[in-house]
């Protein structure tokens, strides 16, 4: 790839334009961390979903991945149960922590509910329990201001909310947790490259030429939380690639742990590598039992990583 197709980091954020909505995100999101500070909650950024990157400034086209969100809206379930609040970055209109359940490929919305002859709606008698359960949890989550939930579409959204979140949470330290599970673009068209109107079919075949997105666990790791707990993901398709990938990301950034996984097996099975150049990755999974009765690989992985910040923390104590 040619030289000129790498940006630096923080020129990304003076050549392309913020999402409008950026104010409000740095004003709750500061309002959320100390409302939590002052209870002694610690608090864990959990970014989800897949980012866009657009091909035409008045957007009608734009490139996506396959992440459904899953991952990150499971995990910030578990971050809740397990004490933490959390902040839920995320792809608008990709799942979100206990709705998820509620619009499944099997089950549409309106499946969970029922009429009578005079028109009055009920939960279907099944799901009344475990609909009950969410939004008790979904509503006192949001009450208790443990739980917001910023959203972003594309890849620049994205990164601008991700900046000023982590600098804010950030000056917690070692009480912040980053869970950066979002499926983040590798590749983009910067703002001064970019078709302004829609590209025309009757300009024949269209060829794209895409820079590469910077590195931003770069900063992240370095300025814009460096003494926080940082767990990157790696995602792969070639099995053969991931652990070295892994380990390569531990060494160029210097966070404390990446989860790594692959596309078709990611619900089942999960690879923590540390950040000591040690010990081997250690391999989380599911056993057949544990899949047929539904159980979500996300709870072992929250378990695991609540165990590893709590011994960042205490390391962090025992130096000071
Ligand atoms: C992941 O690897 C997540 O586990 C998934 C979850 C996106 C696979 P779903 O949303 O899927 O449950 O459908 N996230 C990170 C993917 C990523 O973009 N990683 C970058 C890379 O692999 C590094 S930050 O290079």
């Amino acid at each position: 790839m040619s030289e000129n197709l790498f940006i630096h980091p923080e020129n990304y954020f003076t050549q392309n334009t913020p999402p409008e909505n950026l104010s409000d995100i740095i004003r709750n999101t500061s309002d959320f961390i100390a409302e939590n500070a002052k209870h002694g909650i610690p608090i864990v950024l959990v970014t989800s979903g897949g980012t866009t990157v657009p091909l035409e400034n008045n957007t009608v086209r734009f490139v996506d991945n396959f992440s459904a969100g899953t991952r990150g809206a499971i995990s910030a379930e578990f971050f809740l149960k397990s004490g933490y609040s959390v902040i839920f970055l995320h792809r608008k209109h990709s799942l979100q922590p206990f709705n998820r359940k509620y619009a499944t490929p099997e089950l549409g919305f309106l499946d969970f509910f029922t009429t009578n002859s005079s028109g009055s709606i009920s939960v279907k008698e099944q799901y009344q329990k475990s609909m009950s359960s969410d939004i008790s949890l979904f509503n006192n989550a949001i009450l208790q201001k443990r739980l917001y939930m910023p959203s972003f579409i594309s890849l620049s959204d994205y990164l601008f909310s991700l900046r000023e979140i982590t600098k804010l949470l950030g000056k917690l330290g070692s009480k912040a947790c980053f869970y950066l599970a979002a499926a983040v673009s590798d590749f983009f068209i910067p703002n001064d490259q970019m078709s302004e109107h829609k590209i025309q079919s009757s300009e024949g075949e269209l060829f794209l030429k895409m820079s590469q997105v910077p590195k931003f666990l770069k900063p992240l790791v370095k300025s814009w939380a460096p003494r926080s707990f940082v767990i990157s993901f790696k995602l792969e398709t070639d099995e053969s690639l991931l652990e070295e990938k892994a380990r390569k990301s531990l060494e160029k950034y210097g966070h404390q742990a990446v989860i790594a996984n692959m596309l078709h097996t990611r619900k089942f099975v999960v690879w923590i590598i540390l950040n000591d150049n040690i010990q081997k990755p250690e391999e989380i999974h599911l056993t057949q039992a544990q899949i047929d009765q539904s159980f979500e690989i996300e709870d072992l992985i929250i378990q695991r990583i609540v165990q590893l910040h709590n011994s960042f923390i205490n390391s962090e104590k025992s130096r000071i």
